[in-house]
Protein backbone atom coordinates (compact mmCIF):
# COMPACT_ATOMS: atom_id res chain seq x y z
CA UNK A 1 0.00 0.00 0.00
CA UNK A 2 1.16 3.43 -1.44
CA UNK A 3 -1.38 5.45 0.26
CA UNK A 4 0.99 8.52 1.08
CA UNK A 5 2.25 8.96 -2.39
CA UNK A 6 -1.05 8.42 -3.70
CA UNK A 7 -2.23 12.44 -5.26
CA UNK A 8 -5.74 12.94 -6.05
CA UNK A 9 -7.02 16.20 -8.30
CA UNK A 10 -9.93 17.26 -8.97
CA UNK A 11 -10.16 19.28 -12.26
CA UNK A 12 -13.52 21.73 -13.40
CA UNK A 13 -13.19 21.59 -17.02
CA UNK A 14 -15.77 23.13 -19.47
CA UNK A 15 -17.50 22.18 -22.62
CA UNK A 16 -18.34 25.32 -24.29
CA UNK A 17 -19.62 25.90 -27.91
CA UNK A 18 -22.56 26.34 -30.29
CA UNK A 19 -25.34 24.83 -29.58
CA UNK A 20 -25.70 21.68 -31.65
CA UNK A 21 -21.85 21.03 -31.89
CA UNK A 22 -21.94 17.79 -30.44
CA UNK A 23 -20.79 18.90 -26.56
CA UNK A 24 -22.85 16.53 -24.87
CA UNK A 25 -22.21 13.68 -27.09
CA UNK A 26 -18.56 14.10 -26.85
CA UNK A 27 -19.42 14.04 -22.70
CA UNK A 28 -21.92 11.36 -22.99
CA UNK A 29 -18.75 9.33 -25.09
CA UNK A 30 -15.79 10.11 -22.98
CA UNK A 31 -17.65 9.26 -19.77
CA UNK A 32 -20.52 6.70 -20.78
CA UNK A 33 -18.76 5.46 -24.13
CA UNK A 34 -22.24 6.00 -25.44
CA UNK A 35 -22.99 8.01 -28.43
CA UNK A 36 -27.13 9.08 -29.40
CA UNK A 37 -28.52 10.68 -32.32
CA UNK A 38 -31.07 12.46 -30.31
CA UNK A 39 -29.98 13.99 -27.04
CA UNK A 40 -32.30 16.52 -25.59
CA UNK A 41 -30.87 20.27 -25.00
CA UNK A 42 -29.31 20.53 -21.79
CA UNK A 43 -31.39 22.54 -19.48
CA UNK A 44 -29.73 23.69 -16.13
CA UNK A 45 -26.03 22.98 -15.25
CA UNK A 46 -24.95 19.73 -16.04
CA UNK A 47 -21.84 18.15 -14.92
CA UNK A 48 -20.14 14.56 -15.47
CA UNK A 49 -17.36 13.10 -13.94
CA UNK A 50 -14.22 10.99 -15.59
CA UNK A 51 -11.85 9.40 -13.86
CA UNK A 52 -8.26 8.87 -14.69
CA UNK A 53 -5.64 6.99 -13.03
CA UNK A 54 -2.35 7.86 -13.98
CA UNK A 55 1.36 6.67 -12.29
CA UNK A 56 -0.89 6.06 -9.20
CA UNK A 57 -2.12 9.43 -9.40
CA UNK A 58 -5.88 10.07 -9.47
CA UNK A 59 -7.33 12.74 -11.78
CA UNK A 60 -10.94 13.11 -11.11
CA UNK A 61 -12.69 15.36 -14.34
CA UNK A 62 -15.83 17.22 -13.73
CA UNK A 63 -16.85 18.07 -17.17
CA UNK A 64 -19.10 20.84 -17.07
CA UNK A 65 -21.71 20.57 -19.93
CA UNK A 66 -23.43 23.74 -21.06
CA UNK A 67 -27.03 25.16 -20.06
CA UNK A 68 -29.14 25.48 -22.83
CA UNK A 69 -27.59 29.00 -23.17
CA UNK A 70 -25.57 28.59 -26.35
CA UNK A 71 -27.46 31.48 -28.06
CA UNK A 72 -25.99 33.78 -26.05
CA UNK A 73 -22.26 32.90 -26.87
CA UNK A 74 -21.30 33.69 -23.18
CA UNK A 75 -21.29 32.12 -19.72
CA UNK A 76 -21.44 33.86 -16.52
CA UNK A 77 -18.21 34.10 -14.23
CA UNK A 78 -20.06 31.77 -11.68
CA UNK A 79 -20.20 29.26 -14.28
CA UNK A 80 -16.54 29.54 -15.36
CA UNK A 81 -15.22 29.57 -11.62
CA UNK A 82 -12.58 27.77 -10.67
CA UNK A 83 -12.63 25.49 -13.65
CA UNK A 84 -8.69 24.75 -14.89
CA UNK A 85 -9.55 23.86 -18.67
CA UNK A 86 -11.90 24.36 -21.43
CA UNK A 87 -12.59 22.63 -24.61
CA UNK A 88 -14.35 24.82 -27.25
CA UNK A 89 -16.02 22.86 -29.70
CA UNK A 90 -17.16 23.44 -33.00
CA UNK A 91 -18.73 21.43 -36.05
CA UNK A 92 -17.14 20.89 -39.72
CA UNK A 93 -19.88 20.70 -41.11
CA UNK A 94 -20.68 24.28 -39.95
CA UNK A 95 -18.29 26.78 -40.55
CA UNK A 96 -20.07 29.34 -39.01
CA UNK A 97 -19.93 27.18 -35.84
CA UNK A 98 -15.71 28.26 -35.83
CA UNK A 99 -16.39 31.60 -36.07
CA UNK A 100 -18.63 31.53 -32.78
CA UNK A 101 -15.52 30.13 -30.85
CA UNK A 102 -13.70 33.31 -31.06
CA UNK A 103 -16.57 34.41 -29.22
CA UNK A 104 -16.15 31.60 -26.43
CA UNK A 105 -12.59 32.21 -26.37
CA UNK A 106 -12.53 35.74 -25.69
CA UNK A 107 -15.79 35.22 -23.08
CA UNK A 108 -13.87 32.89 -21.37
CA UNK A 109 -10.45 34.78 -20.96
CA UNK A 110 -12.27 37.86 -20.08
CA UNK A 111 -13.61 35.66 -17.11
CA UNK A 112 -11.19 33.48 -16.37
CA UNK A 113 -7.72 32.97 -15.46
CA UNK A 114 -5.38 31.04 -13.65
CA UNK A 115 -4.18 32.44 -10.36
CA UNK A 116 -1.00 33.62 -11.90
CA UNK A 117 -3.32 35.49 -14.40
CA UNK A 118 -2.50 32.90 -17.07
CA UNK A 119 -5.53 31.82 -19.20
CA UNK A 120 -6.69 28.35 -18.72
CA UNK A 121 -5.58 25.81 -21.24
CA UNK A 122 -7.89 25.54 -24.03
CA UNK A 123 -8.39 22.63 -26.92
CA UNK A 124 -10.12 23.05 -29.81
CA UNK A 125 -12.41 20.16 -30.99
CA UNK A 126 -13.51 20.05 -34.91
CA UNK A 127 -16.33 17.56 -34.33
CA UNK A 128 -18.38 15.53 -36.76
CA UNK A 129 -15.12 14.67 -38.64
CA UNK A 130 -16.90 11.70 -39.61
CA UNK A 131 -18.29 13.07 -42.18
CA UNK A 132 -15.55 13.92 -44.01
CA UNK A 133 -15.33 17.70 -44.66
CA UNK A 134 -11.61 17.22 -45.49
CA UNK A 135 -12.43 19.00 -48.73
CA UNK A 136 -14.35 21.62 -47.07
CA UNK A 137 -11.43 22.84 -44.63
CA UNK A 138 -8.59 22.14 -47.12
CA UNK A 139 -5.41 22.06 -45.16
CA UNK A 140 -4.85 21.90 -41.13
CA UNK A 141 -3.11 24.81 -41.38
CA UNK A 142 -5.60 26.99 -41.59
CA UNK A 143 -7.07 25.81 -38.34
CA UNK A 144 -3.75 25.80 -36.54
CA UNK A 145 -3.22 28.86 -37.01
CA UNK A 146 -6.08 30.20 -35.91
CA UNK A 147 -5.48 27.89 -32.88
CA UNK A 148 -2.18 29.99 -32.44
CA UNK A 149 -4.11 33.30 -33.04
CA UNK A 150 -5.98 32.47 -30.26
CA UNK A 151 -4.26 30.76 -27.10
CA UNK A 152 -5.53 27.40 -28.13
CA UNK A 153 -2.80 25.08 -26.64
CA UNK A 154 -4.11 22.56 -29.36
CA UNK A 155 -6.73 20.67 -31.43
CA UNK A 156 -8.09 17.31 -32.42
CA UNK A 157 -10.52 16.38 -35.33
CA UNK A 158 -13.16 14.38 -33.08
CA UNK A 159 -16.11 12.14 -33.67
CA UNK A 160 -18.20 11.26 -30.84
CA UNK A 161 -20.26 9.15 -33.14
CA UNK A 162 -17.02 7.21 -34.37
CA UNK A 163 -15.10 7.39 -31.13
CA UNK A 164 -12.32 9.39 -32.59
CA UNK A 165 -9.91 11.34 -30.70
CA UNK A 166 -12.09 12.04 -27.77
CA UNK A 167 -9.81 10.37 -25.26
CA UNK A 168 -6.81 11.61 -26.67
CA UNK A 169 -7.90 15.28 -27.09
CA UNK A 170 -8.99 14.74 -23.35
CA UNK A 171 -5.28 13.34 -22.17
CA UNK A 172 -3.90 16.41 -23.67
CA UNK A 173 -6.02 18.93 -22.11
CA UNK A 174 -5.58 17.06 -18.82
CA UNK A 175 -1.54 17.19 -19.91
CA UNK A 176 -1.68 20.58 -19.94
CA UNK A 177 -3.23 21.42 -17.18
CA UNK A 178 -0.81 19.28 -15.02
CA UNK A 179 1.63 21.41 -16.37
CA UNK A 180 0.38 24.93 -16.17
CA UNK A 181 0.09 23.65 -12.46
CA UNK A 182 3.42 23.10 -12.39
CA UNK A 183 4.60 25.90 -14.40
CA UNK A 184 6.31 24.05 -16.50
CA UNK A 185 5.29 24.42 -19.83
CA UNK A 186 6.90 26.31 -22.67
CA UNK A 187 4.31 28.96 -24.49
CA UNK A 188 3.59 28.59 -28.26
CA UNK A 189 3.34 25.02 -27.81
CA UNK A 190 0.95 23.71 -30.36
CA UNK A 191 -0.56 19.91 -30.40
CA UNK A 192 -2.21 18.88 -33.71
CA UNK A 193 -3.56 15.25 -34.11
CA UNK A 194 -4.95 13.39 -36.81
CA UNK A 195 -7.66 10.92 -36.60
CA UNK A 196 -5.93 7.62 -35.70
CA UNK A 197 -8.60 5.38 -35.73
CA UNK A 198 -8.29 2.12 -33.38
CA UNK A 199 -5.32 3.16 -31.61
CA UNK A 200 -6.48 4.52 -28.61
CA UNK A 201 -4.18 3.45 -26.18
CA UNK A 202 -1.08 5.41 -27.46
CA UNK A 203 -1.50 8.84 -26.08
CA UNK A 204 -1.29 10.85 -28.91
CA UNK A 205 -0.42 14.07 -27.32
CA UNK A 206 3.41 13.48 -27.78
CA UNK A 207 3.96 17.20 -29.13
CA UNK A 208 2.27 18.67 -25.75
CA UNK A 209 5.85 19.54 -24.06
CA UNK A 210 7.55 20.36 -27.35
CA UNK A 211 9.01 23.54 -27.87
N1 LIG B 1 -22.23 12.68 -37.28
C1 LIG B 1 -22.04 13.14 -36.05
N2 LIG B 1 -23.06 13.68 -35.35
C2 LIG B 1 -22.79 14.13 -34.12
C3 LIG B 1 -21.50 14.09 -33.54
N3 LIG B 1 -21.56 14.66 -32.31
C4 LIG B 1 -22.84 15.01 -32.12
N4 LIG B 1 -23.58 14.71 -33.20
C5 LIG B 1 -25.04 14.97 -33.39
O1 LIG B 1 -25.25 16.36 -33.41
C6 LIG B 1 -26.46 16.71 -32.74
C7 LIG B 1 -26.17 17.69 -31.61
O2 LIG B 1 -25.36 17.06 -30.63
P1 LIG B 1 -25.35 17.53 -29.10
O3 LIG B 1 -24.36 16.69 -28.39
O4 LIG B 1 -26.73 17.58 -28.57
O5 LIG B 1 -24.80 19.03 -29.27
P2 LIG B 1 -24.70 20.18 -28.16
O6 LIG B 1 -25.86 21.08 -28.37
O7 LIG B 1 -23.42 20.89 -28.48
O8 LIG B 1 -24.66 19.53 -26.82
C8 LIG B 1 -27.05 15.39 -32.24
O9 LIG B 1 -28.01 14.96 -33.18
C9 LIG B 1 -25.87 14.44 -32.22
O10 LIG B 1 -26.27 13.12 -32.43
C10 LIG B 1 -20.43 13.52 -34.30
O11 LIG B 1 -19.28 13.45 -33.90
N5 LIG B 1 -20.76 13.07 -35.55
MG1 LIG C 1 -26.01 19.81 -25.19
Amino acid sequence: MMLNNHKEHLYKILVIGDLGVGKTSIIKRYVQQTFSTNYRATIGVDFALKVLNWNSETFRLQLWDIAGQERFGNMTRVYYREAVGAFIVFDVTRPATLDAVTKWKADLDSKLTLSDGKNVSAVLLANKWDHGFEALWGSDSRIEQFCRDHGFVGWFKTSAKDNINIDEAADCLVKHIIASEKDVLKPGVLDTVSPRLGSLKETTCSGCFKG
